[in-house]
């Protein structure tokens, strides 16, 4: 049976050593109880470092056995490799260019070559376990180069990656200078989850701008694979956190606290020390509140824990310094004998003892720079069992998107921050209750079960997407299906698509002309006397008209507007009228002067927007625009708007390549009937064939062809195999 796979940096678990004793505590982190449901069961298992050098291979031996009634399975990793990929550039460069620190972020190439072995060296152990059709699901930014390394290994695994901190957007990220690699990295994965739709738009703008691969809702195709990027934000096991507020152990904690505290009003504040956190300018906003509003001196208190991280690293020193003096600072002046204002403790605490934090925060505080989602937010509200409590939240927290009925704020503003303690502590209770009820019934619904089953069933999803696909790749089979059914025939009739089909895409359509090579498949292929080709393209028909003049061929030129067989003349197929050009040329050249790089194309009945050579992300956000306003101008005129590669063709709806291919598919019957073309307007080609036909799809979306092929070289390898027989 096919198994799951977790694979994270750190294993969700402690591991200390002293002398020969070695003692493993579980880890009470949210994704580990999370995904507890599923790596405990059966053969599944979790992979990952567990947190310390181990040097003796006895030790390592004694820690796999340990590890393996857990279903878990250790990286072990040297001292060195724990300095460059973990210390550096996991935190030294992807941390702060991620939470856009980017004046922070360090570039070392010794960094970067440690972080591509170690994240081999996962590659690896994942090989020794994992089985084609096992699921991977890979979690975080210590490892974005995985899923392609294990695509590569094992090509028929299902890769899943979810990223628990931000993704920037495309000018932060441009910065880096591996950026391509690990971009590419990712795509190795199927599904690729991020906790907000803006992390999502930064990551598929960048892989846009960076790769090449343009998305469609959320789709990317890289080289014939659907990858699928979606935004599911990670909840919290609610259960266990509102169970925990409700313990005996917690309650008498609660008490034994609120005994030695005093009955002042209470903010909460929990963080792991970092810059990105936000720490100084919640002191700062808490120091100036306390100026502005003397008469809450006395009767507010901040409970701040800070859970030591990183403090040997000169930047994380510093701004240890830095709290602790403004602690120093604030206290020093407000406090007084029978009142602290800054209850400051830096270490971790027991999770009894943060529920009871929690239990008696009248304002939880959380105001970071920038933060993937943040769970501390989530708890706090899962804690408040008596549905009272305010939560100030800060806009940049990936939680904010979720939690629009707390007191939102932005970290830079430090009197907006002075003003929302203000209001949490004066907030009347029934206000707190109703935004309270709003905040708990969506994090009880949105809870880690929840994003769990969805970040599976995504997964899933694009799994049998792909599937629909392959299933249609041409083959070895298929191909000799193919020639052997024109082999036999002494009539065939070949439809052929130009771009983007029969020659490649190009930049500039002026370079597109036929070859050298395709010029001979073309005059071998018409040479054949049992053949009938038909060329069957969007371009217009002087352009194909001079560029097949040596071949006794067919033309369906502009989507099916002309119409020309071999030695007689153009012609169209209905009395088509262009009257209605002239308004929506009108309309088209209001654009033109609003991007610049773009340009009209005027055909013979349709008109053409190209925005080929308009900045990225320019050129697609006025094609929306574009299309709508045409969809409304165009109703009462019988006109279709396409959307094609880089351009928007407005034409009228009675012509479309199916409706011309019918045509010859009625006048020429044939035994062997072939279409082969690489966009949408090929399809309705496609759909006007018989069953019968051989109908192929160039590029690897979705299609009614009955198979789909790489690219224009395949095609032209496939025309050349048919010539030979
Ligand atoms: C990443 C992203 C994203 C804190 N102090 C103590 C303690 N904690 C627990 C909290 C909470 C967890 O640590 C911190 O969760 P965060 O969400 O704030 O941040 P991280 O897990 O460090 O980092 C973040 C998250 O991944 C999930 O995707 O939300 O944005 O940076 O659960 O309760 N636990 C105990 N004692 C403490 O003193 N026991």
């Amino acid at each position: 049976m096919p198994k799951t796979i977790i694979v994270s940096n750190r294993l969700p678990l402690r591991l200390q050593t002293e002398g020969s004793k070695m003692t493993l505590t579980p880890s009470e982190g949210g994704l580990a109880t999370g995904l507890g449901s599923i790596y405990k069961k059966g053969d599944n298992l979790w992979v990952g470092w567990p947190g310390i050098a181990l040097k003796k291979d006895a030790e390592k031996q004694e820690v796999i056995k340990r590890l393996k009634a857990d279903n878990m399975r250790p990286v072990f990793l040297t001292e060195s490799e724990i300095e460059n990929y973990y210390e550096g550039f996991s935190n030294e460069t992807l941390w702060p260019n991620f939470h856009y620190f980017n004046q922070y972020a360090i570039y070392k190439k010794r960094y970067w070559e440690a972080y591509q072995k170690v994240n081999q060296k996962f590659a690896r152990e994942i090989k020794e376990v994992a089985k084609p059709g096992d699921t991977i699901w890979i979690h975080d930014y210590q490892l974005l180069l995985l899923p392609e390394m294990i695509r590569e290994m094992i090509p028929d695994s299902n890769i899943g990656f979810f990223l628990h901190i931000p993704f920037p957007s495309y000018e932060s990220f441009r910065i880096l200078p591996w950026r391509r690699e690990l971009l590419m990295g990712m795509l190795g994965a199927d599904f690729i989850g991020f906790h907000t739709y803006d992390d999502m738009r930064h990551f598929l703008s960048s892989v846009n701008r960076l790769a090449g691969f343009g998305n469609a809702q959320g789709q990317v195709n890289v080289k014939g694979r659907k990858v699928l990027a979606d935004a599911i934000p990670m909840g919290i096991d609610y259960d266990k956190y509102a169970g925990i507020a409700a313990a005996p152990e917690t309650l008498d904690r609660e008490k034994r606290y609120r005994a030695s505290i005093g009955n002042q009003q209470l903010i909460l504040s929990i963080d792991r020390l970092d810059y990105s956190k936000g720490i100084p300018q919640r002191l700062k906003a808490f120091e100036l509140f306390l100026e502005q509003y003397p008469e809450f001196n006395g009767k507010v208190s901040i409970l701040m824990i800070i859970v030591p991280s990183r403090d040997q690293v000169d930047r994380y020193k510093a701004l240890k310094e830095e709290i602790d003096l403004l602690v120093g600072r604030i206290n020093g002046q407000f406090g007084r004998l029978n009142w602290t204002p800054i209850h400051y403790f830096y270490r971790s605490f027991p999770l009894n003892a943060l529920s009871a934090f929690y239990r008696m925060a009248d304002v939880a505080i959380v105001t970071p720079f920038r933060d993937g989602m943040n769970l501390v937010c989530k708890e706090y509200i899962a804690s408040r069992l008596d549905r009272k409590g305010v939560l100030i939240l800060s806009e940049m927290a990936g939680a904010s998107k979720e939690l629009s009925d707390a007191i939102l704020i932005n970290p830079n503003n430090l009197n907006q921050m002075v003003d929302a303690i203000h209001e949490a502590l004066t907030m009347p209770e029934e206000k707190q209750i109703k935004h309270m009820e709003v905040m708990q019934s969506s994090i009880k619904r949105y809870n880690i079960h929840h994003w769990m089953d969805l970040f599976m069933k995504r997964l899933a999803y694009i799994k049998k997407e792909q599937q629909n696909l392959v299933t249609k790749i041409i083959d070895e089979v298929a191909i000799k299906k193919i020639i052997t059914s024109y082999k036999s025939a002494q009539k065939r009739l070949i439809f052929l698509d130009y771009d983007g089909t029969i020659t490649p895409f190009f930049f500039d359509p002026k370079e597109a002309m036929p070859d050298d090579e395709l010029k001979a498949i073309m005059k071998s292929l018409t040479a054949n006397k049992k053949n009938r080709v038909v060329i069957i393209s969007g371009r217009d028909k002087d352009t194909l008209s001079e560029w097949f003049a040596d071949y006794p061929l067919d033309i369906i030129a502009e989507h099916g507007v002309w119409l020309k067989e071999m030695g007689g003349e153009w012609h169209t197929i209905t009395t088509l009228s262009d009257k209605w050009k002239r308004d929506i040329k009108e309309v088209l050249e209001d654009y033109v002067s609003r991007t610049p790089g773009s340009f009209i194309e005027k055909k013979d009945y349709s008109l053409v927007w190209h925005y080929r050579k308009v900045e990225t992300g320019l050129g697609e956000l006025r094609t929306r625009e574009l299309t709508s306003h045409l969809h409304y101008l165009s109703v009462n005129k019988n006109l279709q708007v396409m959307e094609g590669d880089k351009v928007v063709e407005i034409k009228s709806s009675q012509i479309n390549k199916g409706i011309a291919a019918k045509a010859w598919l009625t006048k020429f019957e044939s035994e062997f009937i072939m279409s082969i073309g690489d966009d949408w307007t090929d399809e309705d080609a496609f759909l006007a064939m018989p069953k019968k036909a051989f109908t192929i799809k160039v590029g690897g979306t979705r299609s009614a062809a009955k198979y789909s092929i790489a690219s224009p070289i395949e095609v032209r390898g496939l025309l050349k195999k048919l010539m030979r027989t």
